[in-house]
Parts: structure tokens; sequence; C-alpha cells
């Protein structure tokens, strides 16, 4: 409590104009809520778009899993509402509950099927989720159920695997992004969605585009629009952010997801070196 009374005074050491997150799927497993929580405390932001996926309805229907660390990231979105930041929740398909109750405010939490940002250097981005430009989750709903629980499975593996690297000082690694790039036709499927979500914001009249949903971090140029993907808080630890003077970039927080127990308990300690043998548990639930 105290370790994170002290976390919390700290001052943040990230200050920008906007900060995009999405895929955080509180309620599963998979969530890297504690990478999250760290993250939300060192940045400081005028706007906080949540982009869709937040609360993983979708498996919170299947088994209820709600640990500490997912209620303390709600207080924390809601205490940064609190404390003056505009917090817009764009609802993705794990979340799609919450598409009800669009153009409603909760907390201080406006709630909008999608929108437009304005960025300081006079670009404007469309924001959304990506899921009604995904064809598996179009065509076959029963087979995005399917894929999502054999990427479940994958997920469940990929901790044990990354528990055994940390117990030998190696950091963390994400088997699930690895196998997804190494497949040829999730490549493809990754192409066609960037396409398809580039189009949408062309036609839309914006500049460019921020979305989620495939887990993907990613920003580039696609037919003249600025593509822009957050990435997730369950493989990438990824988030995009806007600086005071309009640059955008995505922010890895992959390489600081290991150490956060380790380094709340001891505030003061210097950062852990690789091969080094690990002094406290590193992942514990
Ligand atoms: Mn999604």
């Amino acid at each position: 409590m105290s370790a994170h009374a002290v976390a919390d005074a700290a001052p943040a050491c990230l200050r920008v104009r906007t900060v995009w997150i999405s895929d955080v799927h509180l309620g599963t497993p998979g969530c890297q809520a504690q990478a999250l929580l760290d993250f939300l405390r060192d940045v400081d932001c005028e706007t906080l778009y949540l982009v869709g996926d937040i609360i993983d309805g979708w498996q919170l229907r299947r088994s209820w899993y709600w640990p500490q660390a997912h209620n303390d990231v709600v207080q924390k979105i809601l205490r940064k509402a609190r404390k003056g930041t505009r917090v817009v929740f764009v609802p993705g398909n794990h979340d799609e509950f919450a598409r009800r109750y669009v153009e409603h405010n909760f907390g201080g939490v406006e709630v909008v099927d999608d929108c437009l940002h304005q960025t300081a250097d006079g670009r404007t981005l469309w924001i959304t989720h990506g899921d009604l430009f995904d064809g598996v989750i179009q065509c076959a709903k029963w087979l995005a159920y399917v894929g999502d629980m054999a990427y479940e499975m994958t997920l469940k593996v990929n901790r044990w695997f990354n528990r055994v690297r940390a117990r030998v000082g190696l950091p963390y690694w994400s088997l699930s992004r690895y196998l997804k790039l190494k497949v040829k036709r999730a490549v493809s499927y990754v192409n066609d969605f960037e396409v398809a979500v580039a189009h949408e914001a062309k036609r839309r009249g914006a500049d460019g585009v921020v979305c989620g949903h495939i887990h993907h971090a990613e920003m580039r140029q696609v037919d003249g629009v600025l593509y822009c993907n957050d990435g997730d808080w369950v493989e990438s630890l990824t988030a995009l952010v806007e600086h005071a003077d309009g640059r955008l970039e995505i922010i890895d927080r992959s390489t600081a997801a290991l150490p956060p127990i380790s380094t709340l308990a001891r505030p003061s300690a210097p950062s852990v070196v690789a091969g080094e043998p690990a002094t406290a548990p590193v992942l514990r639930r």
C-alpha cells in the first residue's frame, strides 16, 4: 500500500497531449495489468482515449477472473478523469456491451461509437476500435469465438514460457506475437485490415486513423492516410501518444514489463541486469 502511495506521489515522467490505449482485456489472465498501471502512473495527458476491448466481456461470461490489479486499472483511469484528464471510451467487440451506452458519461468517462481527434498540428484522426473491418468477425462470429479460445491457449503457454525465462534472467518475449508474425496468412490478414481501415478513414475525410483490435502496434502511411494502431496490453504492451507539438509516437513498454513487482517493492533499486539472478519472485499472481 505504502509503495503504491510513494509511486503515486512521484511526478509523471512522460507529459503528452494525448494517449491512446486499447485491447487491455481486463478480466482475462492474459491482461498485463501491472505493466499498464506502471505506464498510467508514468504518463500525464490532456486526453486519454480507450480504443476498445478494455474489459473482456466474452471471457468474463465464460469464467469470472477479476484480480485486484484489474480493479486498480479501472480506479486509475477514473482517478485521471477526476483530476481533469478527458477520458473517451470507444468500445470494441469484446466490450460491445458498452455500445449500448454510447453518448453517455460514466464517472467522467465519455462513451462514443467512434470520434474525430484534432492533433496540435491540425491533422484530423478518426478513432475507431476496428473490429468492423475484420472479415472474420463480420462473416462468422462463432469462428471469432473459437479463434479467441485458441488465442487464450497460446497466451497460457506464453505465460508459462516467460515464467521460466524470468527465472533464468531472460527478458520477456512474446510467443504469440512471434507466431503471428511468422504465419504468412496472419501477415496478409493484418495488411488487409490496415488497408480497409485506412480507406474508410480517407472516405470520411480524415488525415489518419487510430485503431486497435489486431494487437499489432503500427504507424505507417497507407494509400496517403496515416494508419496508427496503438497495439495492446496482452502481448506487446504498447500505447500511442501525441506530443505537445502534434508528433505521434508508439510507446513500447514491453522491455519494462517484467520487473514491476520487484521495483515496486524496492523503489530505489537499480534496474535489473539481464543474466543476474532475480532476488525477488518476478511473477506472482
Ligand atoms: Mn477487438
